[in-house]
């Protein structure tokens, strides 16, 4: 999979990438795609092993302790919950927060529940602009993990953004931490990982501005039509 790094030059500043997140407001909840609102705005899915740290995370990007449920007892969170971003009440981009996955507790037909539900929102979300990945990085990508990136690969390779996330890095040393980031690395097959804390607030201000940047697209200007080559020298008068 392919990914860049780097942040384009109309990246803004990330006070405004920041104030752009803090206008998160919950819009709707549902158990499965078919109940979610059909929008035109771009949306950015946050999927990942149940408490890998996707609630958590929200909360610390739109600066809203409550904003999305984070809980001690995993595998609680299983609907997908979309909050609408926007400044002056005009949502311009959604997040949506998916059930978490890999919990060993949760019976066989919720698991297979969960997979019908993520990879029908996955494959065919029409407004769909990019997913986060959240992983632990003391546990790297798991086999449901990868289950996931093979879902979405497809649309990877025709432009959905994809960004792995290795959460609660605070609680790694700086050489673990490092090893982790390489191995994931590795294992998301050249995607963008990078390292993530809530706690320590690290990585935030970059990844809102990844975030601000798939929601606002530069558009390139229109390239002037070509001449015909085969035209008549007067065609054009
Ligand atoms: N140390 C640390 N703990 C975190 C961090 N982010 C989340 N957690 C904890 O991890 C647990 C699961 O978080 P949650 O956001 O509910 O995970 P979710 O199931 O993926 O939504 C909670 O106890 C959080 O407090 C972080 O950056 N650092
Ligand atoms: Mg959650």
């Amino acid at each position: 999979m392919t990914a860049s790094t780097a942040l384009a030059p109309s990246t803004p500043d990330p006070k405004i990438a920041m104030g752009w997140l803090h206008t998160a407001k919950f819009l709707t909840t549902a158990p499965e795609l078919k109940h979610l609102p059909r929008l035109e705005v771009p949306e950015i899915a946050f999927v990942g092993r149940s408490n890998a740290g996707k609630s958590t995370c929200i909360n610390t990007l739109t600066q809203q302790h409550r904003l999305a449920f984070a809980s001690k007892t995993p595998g609680r969170t299983q609907s997908i919950n979309l909050f609408s971003l926007g400044k002056q009440g005009v949502t311009d981009a959604v997040l949506t927060d998916l059930p978490g996955y890999g919990y060993a507790a949760v019976p066989k037909e919720a698991k297979y529940r969960w997979q019908q539900v993520m990879g029908n929102y996955l494959q065919t979300r029409d407004n769909l602009k990019a997913v986060v990945l959240l992983c632990d990085p003391r546990l790297g990508l798991t086999e449901l993990d990868e289950i996931l990136l093979d879902v979405i690969r497809p649309r990877v390779e025709e432009g959905l953004k994809f960004l792995v996330l290795l959460t609660k890095s605070d609680k790694l040393n700086k050489t673990d931490a490092a090893k982790a980031l390489q191995i994931v690395k590795l294992q998301a097959g050249g995607g963008d990982v990078k390292l993530f804390s809530s706690l320590k607030r690290r990585g935030v201000e970059e990844v809102a501005q990844h975030l601000w940047n798939w929601a606002h697209p530069v558009e390139k200007p229109a390239k002037a039509p070509k001449a015909e080559s085969d035209s008549p020298p007067d065609a054009a008068a």
